[in-house]
């Protein structure tokens, strides 16, 4: 009997790790074993000392769909638990990809739509190719925002667009997203994959420490005060400047060479 193939796949490269979702035919809709295969994946990647890097990205010509709604199939005397849903699954992907110290970056193929769209916006940096879309879809099937939606979108392109983009439901180009501030970058649809392989292994090169800071200062940020924003960047830098890639990096610059950080 034919195996069916897994619906996400982990690709690990020299200093960073591949992670696809692979159900094409359904726009990679998020299925119970999808939601767990992903979470697992990011677990696996961030508990892997060779890992330096994620890239996330979705086999085939879209990026997520969202929650795969067949799932949802109204039942006669049943009602589904989306709460329960959110906590058990999508959530704690929000929180690995934030929470995690290595960066993540994302490589929108195609359309990312409801929770697939929070799941790549989640991401430290998102490319997309021209020809993708972001749609917060919620709102066409009764739905509020989720998978962090409300709380990113307004940090990444203010108030007034977010509340629009979640109110109307409307696809947004990439080159909309790229031209808000939503994403990174917007390339060509066959030179996606090559630069986004070539940032993971950029950001695979760079101190395993400075990453953590930047992740942690940034995590921190919307919910301190100036004040204690700035004790906490004296808390991380001196944590980075007792490490051994801060001696490298001060050694290498002072010496006018390339630094080879050792990472720990
Ligand atoms: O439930 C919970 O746990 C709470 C969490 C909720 C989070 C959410 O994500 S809610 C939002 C769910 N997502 C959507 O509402 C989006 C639904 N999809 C679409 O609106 C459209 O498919 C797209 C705009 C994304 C793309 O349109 P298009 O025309 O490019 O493709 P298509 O023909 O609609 O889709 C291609 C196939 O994917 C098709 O299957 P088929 O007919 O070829 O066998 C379609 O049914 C399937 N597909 C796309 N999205 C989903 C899906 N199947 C199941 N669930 C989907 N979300």
């Amino acid at each position: 009997m034919a195996m069916n193939p897994p619906v996400v796949l982990l690709d690990k490269q020299a200093g960073y790790t591949v992670i696809t979702l692979n159900r094409p035919d359904k726009l990679n809709a998020c299925t119970v074993p999808l939601l767990e295969g992903l979470k697992a994946a990011l677990d696996s990647a961030i508990a892997d000392p060779h890992c330096r890097a994620i890239l996330l990205t979705g086999a085939g010509r879209g990026f997520c769909a969202g929650q795969d709604l067949n799932e949802r199939k109204p039942v006669e005397g049943q009602v589904a638990d989306l709460g329960a849903s959110l906590l058990e699954y999508y959530n704690p992907i929000i929180l690995a990809i934030r929470q995690s110290d290595k960066p993540v970056v994302c490589a929108v193929n195609g359309v990312a739509a409801g929770a697939g769209a929070n799941i790549a916006l989640a991401c430290d940096i998102v490319l997309a190719a021209n020809t993708a879309t972001f749609i917060q879809a919620f709102a066409r099937i009764g739905l509020g925002p989720d998978a962090g939606g409300s709380w990113l979108l307004p940090r990444l392109i203010g108030e007034a667009r977010a509340r629009a983009l979640a109110l109307l439901a409307e696809p947004i180009s990439a080159v909309q997203a790229q031209a808000w501030g939503m994403i990174w970058e917007t390339l060509e649809s066959d030179a996606l994959m090559s630069r986004a392989h070539a940032l993971a292994r950029q950001l695979a090169t760079r101190p395993v420490g400075s990453c953590a800071a930047i992740k942690q200062a940034f995590l921190a940020s919307p919910s301190n005060s100036l004040i204690a924003q700035l004790a906490l960047e004296a808390d991380l830098q001196r944590k980075a400047g007792q490490s051994e890639d801060y001696r490298i990096g001060v050694r290498a610059f002072l010496a006018g060479e390339q630094p080879r950080f050792v990472g720990r």
